[in-house]
């Protein structure tokens, strides 16, 4: 039995979510309010002491990080391969989600709580919402949260991660001038990782981004026409949230696409 600790709008639950689906493998699901402070819940943090979703427990094995849950997914269910036969295309798939996980989450960290969720925040009480920032066990990652929330797309680290953002769309254009997917002929384990951080720009209304990149657009289009995309994406996020992230996203458009180098 497959459980799964998530969010319905995180982007590392959206990855796992996404390979799940397109094994055809069912879960019992436990919601984590992030905002809520529910990553921070002692009982939780025995399973990911890093406070951060996603986690998978199957038969009482604990499984957290992301990308290499997907590796586990994939080892542990291959029938329904997402990653290439081949070394060297394993190997390409691989460099993309260290590089996910390196660079891309962190910058996409900067770019949603400076966005996205940042009023939501600033209107809990400061006693609350300090509480949940001073439990975010690595301390790099609680200042950056502490000053987006402050400053918004004014604060030292939004330009920067935005930029690492733009950098994501342009390689993923120069990877599908070569083929439809990311990792051969059909949707891979780096389709489902990039898939969650080209939604989230969507969702923040820099949607010109992607549409300034016809590739990437095309890419986007199909892979939310796949049926997992449903499924494991899209009836998951709550619409009053959708409608917060694209509101706020609209709002500071101006002064993103002012940091834009290249916003169509
Ligand atoms: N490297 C981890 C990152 C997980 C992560 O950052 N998860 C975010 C949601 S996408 C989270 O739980 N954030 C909680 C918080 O920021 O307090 C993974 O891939 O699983």
């Amino acid at each position: 039995m497959l459980e799964l600790y998530h969010n319905a709008a995180s982007t590392c639950s959206q990855k796992v979510r996404l390979v799940l689906a397109h094994k055809n493998l069912e879960f019992e699901s436990h919601e984590i309010d992030l905002l809520g402070g529910g990553q921070h819940d002692p009982d939780y943090v025995k399973l990911n002491p890093n406070h951060v979703v996603p986690t998978l427990v199957r038969d009482g094995a604990v499984f957290i990080e992301s990308s290499l849950i997907n590796e586990y997914l994939e080892d542990a269910f291959p029938e329904v391969p997402m990653l290439p036969d081949d070394a060297a295309g394993r190997h390409a798939v691989r460099l993309w989600t260290k590089w996910l996980d390196e660079k891309v989450h962190p910058a996409t960290g900067v770019v949603t709580f400076a966005i996205g969720p940042r009023k939501a925040l600033l209107q809990q009480p400061e006693e609350v919402r300090e509480a949940n920032t001073n439990a975010i066990p690595d301390p790099a990652r609680r200042a950056v949260r502490r000053s987006v929330v402050e400053h918004g797309v004014k604060a030292p680290e939004f330009a920067g991660a935005l930029a690492m953002l733009i950098d994501l769309l342009d390689r993923l254009a120069a990877a599908l001038a070569k083929g439809a997917w990311l990792g051969g002929r059909t949707f891979s384990l780096a389709d489902a990782g990039v898939l969650p951080y080209v939604l989230r720009l969507d969702a923040l209304a820099m949607t010109p981004l992607l549409e300034a990149r016809p590739k990437v657009a095309d890419w986007f289009a199909r892979a939310q026409g796949l049926p997992t995309y449903r499924t494991a994406v899209a009836d998951w996020i709550p619409p009053p949230l959708a409608a917060m992230f694209r509101a706020n996203g609209e709002e500071v458009w101006d002064e993103v696409r002012a940091l834009v180098r290249y916003a169509g």
